[in-house]
């Protein structure tokens, strides 16, 4: 069957457009305790619960936040947080207009029979997790699945891609049964030596897998959104490719492997730099902007709460400055996203 539509198919199709409105991109503050703590420890920040509270209030409370981001993905401790004056996250989001989003994978383990590859887990009980994640007021769940290039060791294998996209269009199938639309992330690392034409191969055949997963486990297409790495070169390779050259190999490879009928594309920014990754979106609309089939913008973590963690410190003090530099990344993205970005801005 490839013409099913999930009994809440509207309020998908309607999320989905949210989600991806022009100008605006998703913000992503889903890092596991272990991520956030390891990302505190390297910014002197103490490892605790209400650090972690206290970060994620200054980031949703920033002042005209939503002029940019039209949501945010929340891991499971914060979704049940509340500001300081007890208005909870989910409160606070709705009344900026945002929607508010989850990740529902349990993390990337390893993958049996593989030589350093890994494989997302997180299906047994997700039916159920869910249905509480939509009535607490979720809207959309994120899943990221890991892709390791090693070339000396012959990675990534078929069963690492495979397994992967399988698993990604179960959890995909069960999001849509839910009524929260799936933010679907197969991530291609950045890590190795590897060059971009290998990055560029990699990428095509994982998302070529990706979507006929999708596509054998009805899932429906219009209420997706795709969260993907850039085509680029590693951060080890000897001659890293440039922004437009980054720009062209990423359109080319979506524009192969991506349907048309897909609710829209976001890029996570995985360890790029923070003003190259708001140049290569804009290089990408600039240069084939009368192209896209589907809205294409930002779904950056590190690339936009960055700045503000390093200036931050966990200092109540600095959290004026701290939310004002979170802005700027966004707003920059934000502009980014329509092709309307010039490095000039920068020092302005
Ligand atoms: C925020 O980090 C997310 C993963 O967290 P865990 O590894 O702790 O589960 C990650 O999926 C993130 O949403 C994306 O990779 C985007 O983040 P970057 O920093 O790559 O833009």
């Amino acid at each position: 069957m490839s013409m099913y539509r999930p009994e809440k198919a509207d309020e998908l199709i309607k999320t989905a457009k949210a989600m991806v409105a022009p100008g605006k991109g998703v913000l992503a503050i889903d890092e596991s305790n272990g991520t956030c703590n390891k990302r505190f420890e390297a910014n002197g920040i103490d490892a605790t619960e209400e650090k972690r509270r206290q970060y994620r209030e200054l980031l949703l409370t920033t002042p005209d936040l939503e002029k940019y981001v039209s949501g945010a993905i929340l891991f499971d401790e914060t979704i049940r947080q509340s500001a300081a004056d007890g208005t909870s996250f989910i409160d606070v989001m709705h009344k900026r207009g945002q929607v508010v989003g989850i990740k529902v994978d349990t993390g990337a383990k390893p993958l049996a029979g593989s030589d350093g590859e890994k494989v997302t887990e997180g299906l047994d009980g997700l039916r159920e997790r869910l249905g509480e994640y939509y009535e607490m007021g979720a809207r959309f769940a994120k899943w990221r699945a890991v892709i390791t290039i090693d070339t000396a060791k012959g990675l990534p294998t078929r069963g690492c891609i495979e397994a992967n996209a399988h698993a990604l269009a179960r959890y995909a199938a069960l999001c849509q049964e839910a009524g929260l639309v799936p933010m679907i992330e197969p991530e291609v690392l950045i890590d190795g030596e590897h060059d971009i034409a290998t990055c560029e191969q990699v990428t095509e055949e994982g998302l070529v897998e990706v979507f006929d997963q999708l596509h054998r486990q009805n899932v429906m297409l219009e209420g997706v959104i795709l969260k993907t790495s850039m085509v680029i070169s590693s951060k080890g390779a000897s001659n890293r490719a440039g922004v437009d050259e980054v720009a062209d190999r990423t359109v080319e490879t979506l524009l192969r492997t991506v349907p048309a009928a897909l609710g829209g594309v976001v890029f996570l920014s995985g360890g790029q730099g923070v003003e190259e990754s708001t140049a290569h979106l804009n290089a990408m609309h600039k240069r084939h902007g009368d192209r896209l089939p589907w809205p294409l913008t930002f779904s950056y973590a590190r690339a936009i709460q960055g700045p503000a963690l390093e200036y931050w410190k966990g200092e109540p003090g600095n959290v004026e400055e701290a939310q004002k530099r979170a802005l700027k990344r966004a707003r920059f993205n934000g502009l980014a996203s329509q092709g309307e970005y010039s490095a000039d801005m920068e020092s302005a």
